[in-house]
């Protein structure tokens, strides 16, 4: 007899008796002869990937141990599938069942029949709850972070990889946690391109941190135009990974704490119609970090109109950050500390982009496989 090895499956429906083919999925897993069934997580009903143009499916998630191999299990998988008179059409198409083999033991396998874990599984919350629900323990063994952390990073969404949207990537955060240096180094590793704010072309910063607030309009429209000649959807390549270091709500964040009431009223008008144009992210990456460390930085720094920068400040500006990004809908959210990473250890910088990666079309376009 060989090792058992503890493995996850994820199983789907969307045609048909939905519970009654998961049903008959899970007592065909439990009746084969290869697998020890152990558990299933609670059924969800979920709307289809990737648009929601599918009738919606129940999902859940199963735990088996098998003597088998991975590609032993797959085959398995494929016979029940069969047997419960799965129809292999389009990808997205309707299906009686799907399984997919989600984890196998801490097994990493590219093959061009097989790649685990899923290539999706860390993108869908209604894997990762299924996981975190039979074990809480369990580790994604590319990423090296637990289910429940990637199910936050979602935060009870699903998402699905899209080639054909330009893959932007964008940094948020207070001034001065080290947006740009981090999302330089990442366009550098992940070979992107980077769009920076402007901050330091814009004629009107210097005159609204020195008090003259009749500009902050101006300011705030300034950065606009530019983030919106940036991200505009139809300007970035479809596929190009491409790192931002703002996001583009970051624009009403700073015009609700520094416009008047009537300036605000032009500028969310503006922002209407500009929002509508820019792409939005695929990832988020949101750098925080204590706003005294930030206060020193900026002191560090040394732009002499940021000088006047309070910290009280800054703890509005965090404040509406933490609730922008807990409000987050458009994709995953990944938190990061400053003042925990080393930016010049490059095997640092490595491992963010290896994280920043998954969460790209990249990921399964490189790997030469179905998303
Ligand atoms: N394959 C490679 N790796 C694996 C793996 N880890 N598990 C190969 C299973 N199969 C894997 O799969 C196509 C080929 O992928 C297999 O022959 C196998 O060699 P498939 O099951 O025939 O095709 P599929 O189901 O269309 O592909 P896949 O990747 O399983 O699709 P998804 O991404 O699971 O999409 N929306 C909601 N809300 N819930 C869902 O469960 N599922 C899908 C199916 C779409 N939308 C959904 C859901
Ligand atoms: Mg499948």
């Amino acid at each position: 007899m060989g090792k058992a090895t503890t493995a996850y499956i994820g199983i789907g429906s969307n045609l048909g008796d939905r519970r009654g083919y998961i049903e008959s999925s899970v007592k065909m897993l439990t009746g084969a002869p290869e697998l020890g069934f152990l558990r299933i997580s609670e059924l969800i009903e979920t709307a289809a990937l990737p648009d929601g143009d599918h009738a919606s499916y129940l999902n859940a998630v199963a735990e088996v141990e098998t003597e088998l191999d991975a590609q032993g299990l797959l085959k398995t998988l494929g016979e029940i599938e069969a047997l419960l008179g799965r129809v292999r059409e389009d990808r997205w198409g309707p299906r009686t069942i799907d399984l997919d083999l989600l984890l196998f033991g801490e097994e990493i396998v590219n093959e061009p029949t097989l790649t685990v874990p899923h290539p999706q599984m860390h993108l869908r919350s209604f894997v990762l709850d299924g996981l975190r629900e039979l074990d809480s323990d369990l580790v994604h063994p590319v990423l090296g972070v637990a289910v429940g952390e990637l199910a936050k990073r979602v935060n009870g969404r699903n998402f699905a990889l899209d080639p054909k949207r330009p893959q932007l990537v964008s940094v948020a955060g207070l001034i001065g946690v080290g947006k740009t240096t981090l999302a330089k180094k990442l366009a550098d590793e992940l070979g992107g391109g980077i769009l920076r704010e402007p901050y330091d072309t814009n004629p009107y910063l210097a005159k609204v941190y020195a008090g003259q607030t009749e500009f902050a309009l101006d300011s705030e429209l300034y950065f606009l135009n530019w983030r919106v000649e940036q991200s505009d959807r139809n300007v970035l390549a479809a596929g190009r990974v491409v790192v931002s270091d703002y996001v583009f709500e970051r624009g009403l964040i700073f015009a609700r704490r520094l416009l008047s009431a009537e300036q605000l009223d032009s500028y969310e008008r503006e922002y209407e119609r500009m929002a509508e144009r820019s792409e939005s992210p695929v990832l988020v990456i949101y750098l925080w970090d204590s706003t005294q460390i930030c206060l020193e930085r900026i002191h560090n720094r040394n732009r002499p109109y940021e000088q006047r920068i309070r910290s009280d400040f800054l703890d509005l500006l965090m404040g509406d950050y933490e609730r922008l990004l807990a409000e987050w809908k458009a994709c995953p959210v990944i938190r990061l500390k400053s003042s925990e990473m080393d930016y010049d250890d490059s095997a640092t910088i490595e491992g963010i982009a290896n994280q920043v990666r998954h969460y790209t079309a990249m990921h399964v376009v490189s790997a030469g496989k179905r998303g």
